[in-house]
């Protein structure tokens, strides 16, 4: 205890010399006052990331934040009121360099309701700069600070109640360059996971409020990157090239979750762990806590589409925690032989989201055509139904049975509903043939994109046509008993 006591005082009093290996920490980070002009900070949406400081020297360095408090999609036809540091979630990406002096403005629109503030984990004082950016609407604060340690920092909202702040989209990141700067990289991408809190479940359509109880249960209806589902998903996807090496600022705002952030089909070259100085190499996946963050790096050997998960993988595949990274370019059948698995591996996730989108806005207006929802059921009956009953209907001898011209199915509209909410076992018939297997219900799929299914099914292969509507799935899932471990 003594001794301990004895070397702290001395260490305080000579300060630290640099180990080899060692940065020198916060110790090292202050190299005098700012020098040259004051700089206004490049503040960039997500994915995009502000291009390097390329400077060798400290400068004070201005960033204008603005809180919004905006509606936007969550998912297909889900509105959410999110609360934001720049418009988006995550925030805006904010970069300096160590030994910076940054002087922060933080503004809050006329328009919102809720006062706010901001604690950058990349501050040395008090509530990382909450105490003094206390904002209400209509009003701006000032304060600034010296980024004395080099990192990838989290900020976020601190405003009672902390949880639901963060909870409604208050995070973003802010990179401290080392006074090197990183290596250069051909391409900088800002993805941010977060776990959102609604009172509908799952894609549940409608604008949807926060649910106090799940986020104090820690039961999040949506795990996403950047704020919405498919954020990151078919024409979103991140675009790379074939001898590329990427980059990505990994942040997570929680509130809750630890990330197990994961790339299928890559392997990270390097992973600067939590975001701090030192690096991990080849890593599968890496654990981005709560108010936390990774750099990771992978260099593209090969063409094709590279999934972000969280590697929990109910949250990727029934939370939304789903994104892409498209790569282009030549062929390298010695690395990979270059079968493309995605769809299999994606299932109804690998879906063109365009027909869906298109079905879910005209459900909404209550302009729904048989056309709209012929073509969303086919996307959606590949990767969902497809993986059993094959993707033209005919099923598998003995296994899986038809749904091209199916005697069963046509005889009974209501009784099909019910098999797909509901699934279904034992002993069936179909066009002559027995068939004695188990169909699990397909609870992964809400009314709208059963009735789809369903009326995409019936308008193929010989079937008798005819349209099922959403509001006919809500009247068969009120009146079936639904199976024990089936979701709600
Ligand atoms: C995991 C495999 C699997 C998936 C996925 C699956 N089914 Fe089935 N389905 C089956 C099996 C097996 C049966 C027969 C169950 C039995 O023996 O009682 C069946 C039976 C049916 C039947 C009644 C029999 C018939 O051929 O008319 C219908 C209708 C049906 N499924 C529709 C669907 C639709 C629509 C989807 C997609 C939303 C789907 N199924 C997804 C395996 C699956
Ligand atoms: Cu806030």
């Amino acid at each position: 205890m003594k001794c301990t006591a004895v070397f702290l005082l001395l260490a305080a009093a000579f300060a630290l010399p640099v180990v080899h290996g060692d940065t020198g920490g916060s110790a090292a980070g202050d190299f005098g006052p700012p020098q040259g002009e004051p700089i206004k900070a490049i503040l960039t949406s997500p994915p995009l990331v502000p291009p390097p400081t390329h400077r060798n020297y400290p400068a004070k360095v201005i960033v204008d934040l603005e809180v919004r408090e905006i509606e936007k999609d969550i998912s297909e036809g889900v509105k959410y009121t999110f609360w934001t540091f720049g418009g988006t979630v995550p925030g805006s990406f904010i970069r300096v360099r160590q030994g910076d002096t940054v002087e922060f403005h933080l503004k809050n629109h006329p328009d919102d309701k809720m006062p706010h503030n901001i604690d950058l984990h990349a501050v040395t004082g008090p509530g990382g700069g909450a105490a003094s950016s206390f904002t209400a609407p209509g009003h701006q604060s000032q304060f600034t600070f010296k980024a004395l340690n080099a990192g990838l920092y989290v900020y976020h909202c601190a405003t009672a109640p902390v949880g639901m702040h963060v909870a409604n989209g208050m995070y973003g990141l802010i990179l401290v360059e080392p006074p090197g700067g990183l290596p250069e990289v051909n391409r900088e991408y800002y993805v941010m996971q977060g776990d959102f809190y609604t009172v509908g479940k799952y894609r549940e359509k409608g604008t949807q409020p926060f649910d106090m109880q799940k986020a104090i249960d820690e039961n999040p209806t949506y795990v996403l990157f950047n704020g919405s589902e498919g954020a990151l998903l078919g024409d979103k996807a991140l675009p790379a090239k074939v001898g590329d090496t990427v980059r990505l600022y990994v942040g997570n705002g929680g509130p809750n979750l630890t990330s197990n952030f994961h790339v299928i089909g890559e392997i990270f070259d390097k992973v600067y762990t939590e975001g701090g100085t030192h690096y991990q190499e080849n890593v599968q996946t890496t654990m981005v806590p709560a108010g936390g963050s990774a750099i990771v790096e992978f260099h593209m050997e090969v063409p094709g589409t590279s999934i972000i998960v969280d590697h929990a993988l109910f949250r990727a595949f029934n939370k939304g925690a789903l994104g892409m990274i498209k790569t282009e370019g030549p062929e390298n059948k010695a690395v990979y032989s270059g079968k493309e698995v995605d769809s299999a591996y994606l299932g109804d996730k690998a879906v063109s989201a365009a027909p869906v989108a298109a079905a879910a806005s005209a459900s909404a207006s209550g302009a729904l055509t048989l056309r709209q929802q012929v073509d969303a059921g086919r996307a959606l009956f590949n990767g969902t139904c497809s993986v059993c009953h094959q993707s033209g209907g005919e099923g598998l001898a003995n296994v899986f049975p038809p749904l091209a011209k199916s005697d069963f199915l046509a005889a009974d509209l209501n009784r099909a509903i019910g098999i797909v909410l509901n699934g279904r076992s034992g002993a069936v018939t179909v066009n002559g043939q027995d068939f004695n297997s188990v169909m699990p219900p397909m609870s992964q799929l809400n009314d709208d994109e059963v009735a789809h299914i369903l009326t995409f099914v019936l308008n193929s292969w010989g079937n008798p046509g005819g349209q099922i509507s959403p509001e006919k799935v809500t009247e068969v899932r009120a009146t079936t008993v639904r199976p024990k471990g089936a979701a709600r």
